[in-house]
């Protein structure tokens, strides 16, 4: 054999071993580049546990890669500053680069300024000088704050006999229908009987749109005339429970702006006429659009005056830069945040998880 031929066999397998070694790292960049399986990807799943009526709702577990591709756009900015802030030693840049990073997320100003307050005095406490530890502590910082109830309430407290109602409100269009949807998906599936009320009376095809839901997950709908009086559709719709002994109630209500008196007042009397006999509003819903940012506060505010929010629902945080606003909702209002809406699919309907958020916002976990 030539030097030539020697020198070319040689050059092959030394090529051919390092493109062997480097498959598995190829593959698990593919994973993390492609992240989980897409929502609608069908999964074999076991069947779900009977509920018992006095148990919380169970939660359908997010896992941190679920919460990640859905902040991934928030984690892109927020992240990437951060990331540049951690390897600098901190000083007042580093303050203002925090600064920036949280409003850029849209963490809001009140609660970015009273965080940062928090941050600076456990800086100074534990003699924070690493810019990196400084990020890690303002994980944690959020962490802790999250400490919320989320469990959703399967019946109303002190009215144990009465039918549950979930009431579902908030602005138009952030996706009260859709998430009515998901829910009576995920409780039929935990073989709930389940019972819609097309409380949207004002735009003509929301009966349609909740009923292609119901027929989807097995529910039963109960709908009035267009026009009719939203609270007497919510009343017919709990007694039609009552009588079938169905174990939930979902309510849907037509979207408002939330400055319009009379249509907040139209609002409260539904809740009121939905927790009379033989109904119990158990949880009262607000559906927020997280890509609405700071504006989903005043409305958190006149919603949660008009009809007593038990929680937050938080949608389309798969197509937000601003999924901050979770914390100020959470930190300003003392709402608690419940589910988060990913998608437009009946299954893209994680329950809120403080951990997985934090480490999907910040690009770091906080223990
Ligand atoms: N990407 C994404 N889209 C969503 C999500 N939730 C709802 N949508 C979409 O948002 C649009 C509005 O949803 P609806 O459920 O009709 O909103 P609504 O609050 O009932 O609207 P009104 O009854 O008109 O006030 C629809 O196109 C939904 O498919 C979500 O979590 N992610
Ligand atoms: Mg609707």
């Amino acid at each position: 054999m030539s030097t030539t031929t020697v020198l070319i066999v040689v050059a092959i397998f030394v090529v051919a071993t390092v493109l062997l070694g480097a498959l598995p790292f190829v593959h698990r960049a593919r994973q993390r580049r492609s992240g989980p399986a897409p929502p609608h990807t069908p999964v074999a799943v076991s069947p779900p546990p009977a509920q018992r009526a006095d148990e919380p709702v169970a939660a359908k577990a997010p896992s941190p890669a679920t919460f990640a591709s859905g902040l991934a756009s928030s984690r892109r900015t927020l992240r990437d500053r951060l990331a540049s802030i951690s390897r600098r030693r901190p000083d007042e840049t580093t303050w203002e680069g925090l600064e920036e990073a949280l409003l850029g997320a849209d963490v809001g100003v009140t609660t970015t300024m009273a965080t940062l307050e928090r941050l600076r005095t456990t800086a100074a406490d534990q003699g924070i000088v690493d810019a990196g530890e400084l990020v890690h502590a303002l994980a944690e910082g959020m962490r802790t704050a999250l400490d919320a109830d989320r469990s959703l309430r399967a019946i109303a407290p002190e009215r144990e006999g009465a039918t549950p109602v979930w009431l579902f409100v908030g602005v138009n269009g952030v996706g009260k229908t859709t998430t009515i949807g998901k829910v009576g998906a995920r409780l039929s599936a935990q073989g709930q009987s389940v019972v819609m009320a097309a409380g949207d009376t004002f735009r003509a095809a929301a009966t349609d749109q909740l009923q292609t839901w119901a027929d989807r997950c097995g529910a039963e709908l109960i709908s009035g005339s267009s026009g009719a009086d939203p609270s007497s559709v919510v009343h017919d719709a709990v007694s039609a429970a009552a009588a079938r002994g169905a174990d939930v109630v979902l309510a849907d209500t037509a979207g408002r702006l939330q400055n319009r008196k009379n249509l907040m007042d139209e609002l409260a009397k539904v809740r009121r006429v939905a927790d009379r006999e033989p109904g119990a509003v158990a949880e009262t819903l607000l559906v927020i659009d997280a890509t609405t940012g700071q504006n989903g506060l005043s409305q958190a505010r006149a919603f949660a005056e008009a009809t007593d929010v038990t929680g937050v629902v938080l949608t389309k945080l798969d197509g937000s830069a601003k999924g901050g606003i979770v914390f100020a909702i959470e930190s300003e209002l003392g709402l608690p945040v419940k589910l988060v809406g990913l998608g437009e699919g009946p299954d893209d309907l994680v329950d809120f998880d403080p951990d997985s958020y934090v480490e999907a916002l910040l690009g770091v976990d906080a223990d």
